[in-house]
């Protein structure tokens, strides 16, 4: 007695379980057929800041010390503080980022980073402004 309502109750988890796979199958079979790649997005961005306050913050004036980003990405720089500042490459090792020229408050300017490499860098408006920048392989 004890045996059999054991075995029916096995037997009801195993007819859940079936279920529940063929409502799986049925959910993935009644999706639409997967929709061609899609045309290459641009390039990944990392996000880099002067951050508020930044006067006062001397070597942390850039957030992350090093700021690091990957070869290929596209390096966004903004100014998340009040004033103006620029980001200065201290040394020519990364050609395609020398300066982000003068950025106004919530001004932002973007280099797509193509070398590998690290420099440091600077705010040439308030030299205490100082950290490094490295590109890295992916
Ligand atoms: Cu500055």
């Amino acid at each position: 007695m004890t045996d059999t309502n054991q075995r029916q109750g096995v037997s009801r988890i195993v007819g859940a379980a079936t279920t529940l796979a063929i409502l799986f199958a049925a959910a993935c079979g009644g999706q639409p057929p997967a929709s061609p790649t899609p045309p290459p997005a641009e390039a990944p961005t990392a996000n880099a800041y002067i951050l508020p306050g930044a006067v006062g913050l001397g070597p942390t004036a850039f957030g992350d010390e090093p700021v690091v980003v990957h070869k290929g990405e596209r390096l966004r720089w903004r100014n998340a503080d009040s004033v103006e500042h620029d980001v200065v490459a201290d040394t020519p090792v990364l050609p395609e980022f020398k300066t982000t020229g003068t950025l106004a408050p919530g001004g932002e300017r973007l280099f797509t980073m193509n070398t590998v490499g690290t420099t440091r860098i600077h705010c040439t408006i308030h030299p205490q402004m100082v950290g490094s920048l490295v590109v890295q392989e992916p």
